[in-house]
């Protein structure tokens, strides 16, 4: 293998900088010292920040990583997760705090503090066990974002039951195995949730589902939209089961290492992966990093997460982290454009949101939609602004810098995933000089590098593969009955590393910089360029909103760079034209040089993505190389690749 197929090129050269406000650094909650405290004694660091919790018995050994890939945390130690994110506010007088701003779609609003949670959770945690739901047991949720579902997320952690969460968008099918793979013994779901402006049902998808799933003895049903339901045997309605129960309920300390939650992942190939976290050690890292990327304060601050709580980043920060912290949160139950596309920002101006995270696909639609709608409102609440899920493409950054940051917030782009369970690598809001685009350096406590094909780190300016070099609090444990699968997924690439499947390069300060998942690098005459720094360079162009980019089958070049773009709402009429194309080529080969110039451009009116916002590259490679289209069920919007193959009758 020649020097260049080993390592990922590095192209875009970015020299925009922004540091952090004087005010935001004298007063932020983690200042530079940390990474050199953590770098001395990282298990010492780590057992600092398990200090920010209540123990009901302390931990005998920070981490056994005796047996690895299986590592333990805080061994020995007992607490309880609900304890943690909810009493303990109301017994350290907080009890009045609002825990949860919620609003639901059609305007209707609720008012959670800690006090009510502790309330709602121990009724809820009072009927499980009515339910004979017991320790150990796995829980199936299913359900809209509506108060209910932290509710019940907590009242299991509360008693000790494992709950795996599953996005309600998915369909029956899906339901059904996460169903069987965990033996779920109850499922929590609604009746239905409101998307778009009218009900979107829930209940008959669990009917499907549970026709096959022997382990399934009740279904627990709350009533948001009240729609017509069928009843079968097993069900039970949350209001009859739930509301009738004793407000309070003594939380049981847990083991540290006890499993707190099972959720899937579907992976490009094969069946989903049950991602198993467990208590201690995820509840200490979903909590340290709460506090020191959003800056948390939590007597003055309005935090929203936007994600769905289906998803990780609204397990770890829509509900643990938050809660763990006290702090107070807006949970929005809707799409961002109902009633209008100025919800969200509406919602930020009512709420006096000051930390606000959300992902890079929102922001990309956002600046298709135009500038002026976020400018119709107040956003000056905000301090701090996160991004999640994806690269983002350094003008989407400045793009939300400028229009909801007020030029003046910075952006913490965070890189994590399911397996890790909590934030790994990101700017620090009061430290870091951000750089547009750059995830920037492993937080205090966390190694992770970038390697080659010899798991050698690659020098500064160079690309290759992005690994966790030391275990870390909130990993995965294993995937859920089946430990092999997790051994051979992460830990077999390389030798004694972790590997994320993401390609990433160091700039020449070392910073890190996410160049998307290694499956979709593109080998170009015989240069590996990763499809994020194209698309960042269309994105580049003033006319242009959102880009895909797909490497293709070639004769001469072995790939060539398939390019499918979203032109913005601002762009007028002439981007149809083959003007227009060549323009956007040249800006690329202008931008990143001539390698990175796209063989073809395709301009299409939406892009395939998954449910939680992220590109579907493989379903763009079958259209450029003009194959059938795969396997599209997990694409949010199974229309969309009929429109793009309507727009593009040859995609030759
Ligand atoms: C939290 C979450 C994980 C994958 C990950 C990577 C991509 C997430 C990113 C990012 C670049 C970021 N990803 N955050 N890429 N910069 N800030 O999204 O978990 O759904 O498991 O996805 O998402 O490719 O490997 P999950």
């Amino acid at each position: 293998m020649s020097e260049s197929q080993e390592t990922l090129s590095n192209l875009l050269q970015e020299t925009r900088r922004f540091p952090p406000p004087a005010e935001l650094a004298e007063s932020a909650n983690v200042t530079a010292d940390a990474y050199e405290r953590a770098a001395a004694d990282r298990l010492g660091f780590w057992a600092e920040q398990a200090d920010r919790l209540a123990w009901a018995k302390r931990w005998d050994e920070v981490l056994d990583w005796s047996n690895p890939p299986f590592a333990k945390w805080f061994v020995g130690g007992e607490l309880n997760v609900a304890y943690n994110c909810v009493d303990r506010h109301v017994e350290n007088g907080n009890g009045d705090r609002v825990a949860y701003h919620w609003e639901g779609e059609p305007g209707d609003t609720r008012t959670l503090t800690y006090a009510d949670l502790q309330r709602e959770v121990a009724k809820a945690a009072n009927a499980l066990l009515e339910l004979g739901v017991r320790k150990g047991d796995r829980v199936a949720v299913y359900m809209p974002m509506i108060p209910e579902l932290p509710i019940a997320m907590l009242a299991c952690a509360r008693i000790g039951a494992t709950h795996s969460v599953v996005f309600g968008g998915f369909s029956a099918d899906a339901l059904r195995t996460r169903i069987q793979d965990a033996e779920a013994k109850l499922v929590i779901t609604a009746d239905g949730g409101y998307r778009r402006g009218k009900p979107s049902a829930l209940k008959p998808t669990v009917d499907e589902a549970v026709k096959d799933t022997p382990s399934v003895e009740k279904v627990l049903v709350v009533r948001r939209t009240g729609e017509p339901v069928a009843e079968t045997g097993r069900d039970v309605w949350w209001h009859d089961v739930v509301d009738r129960q004793d407000d309070k309920h003594t939380a049981e300390p847990h083991d540290s290492e006890h499993p707190l939650y099972i959720l899937y992942t579907s992976g490009t190939t094969g069946k989903p992966k049950g991602i198993l976290h467990t208590t201690g050690g995820y509840l200490t890292q979903v909590a340290y990093t709460h506090h020191a990327v959003f800056d948390l304060k939590p007597e003055t601050d309005v935090y929203w997460c936007s994600a769905d709580i289906g998803w990780v980043t609204g397990h770890s920060y829509i509900v643990y982290g938050p809660l763990a912290n006290g702090a107070t949160s807006v949970m929005y139950e809707g799409t961002p454009d109902t009633p209008h596309r100025g919800r969200w920002w509406e919602l930020i101006q009512k709420y006096k949101v000051s930390i606000f995270y959300t992902a890079p696909t929102a922001i990309r639609t956002f600046m298709k939609w135009g500038d002026d709608i976020p400018a119709q409102y107040d956003l000056s609440s905000l301090r701090v602004i996160g991004s999640v899920g994806e690269p983002i493409n350094p003008e989407a950054y400045v793009w939300y810098r400028e229009h909801i940051g007020a030029d003046r917030c910075p952006v913490v782009d965070t890189w994590w995933q399911t397996e890790t369970g909590a934030i790994m690598i990101s700017p620090l809001p009061g430290v870091t000089a951000g750089k547009p685009g750059a995830a920037m350096r492993p937080l205090p406590g966390i190694a992770a590098d970038v390697v080659d094909d010899q798991a050698r780190p690659v020098p500064n300016g160079g690309g290759g593969f992005l690994t966790l070099q030391e275990p870390w609090p909130s990993m995965l444990r294993t995937i859920w009955g089946d430990d092999e699968r997790y051994v051979k997924t992460y830990w077999s690439r390389f030798e004694g590393l972790y590997f994320a499947g993401d390609g990433a390069k160091k700039d020449e300060d070392g910073d890190i910089w996410l160049l998307g998942r290694v499956d979709d690098v593109m080998l170009v005459s015989g240069h590996n360029i990763s499809t994020t720094e194209v698309e960042s360079a269309l994105v580049s162009h003033p006319k242009v909103a959102e880009a895909a980019v797909v490497g293709a089958t070639d004769p001469v070049t072995g790939q060539a760079i398939v390019a499918f773009v979203i032109p913005r709402g601002s762009a007028g009429e002439d981007v149809e034209g083959e003007e227009f194309l060549k323009e956007l080529r040249n800006h690329v080969a202008h931008t990143l040089g001539p390698i990175a110039k796209p063989r073809q451009i395709m301009i299409v009116p939406e892009l395939p993505k998954t449910r939680s916002g992220k590109i579907m590259r493989r379903l763009l490679r079958d259209v450029a190389e003009n194959r059938s289209i795969g396997d599209v069920t997990t694409l949010a919007d199974s229309t969309v690749m009929n429109l793009i193959s309507e727009k593009l009758p040859s995609a030759k």
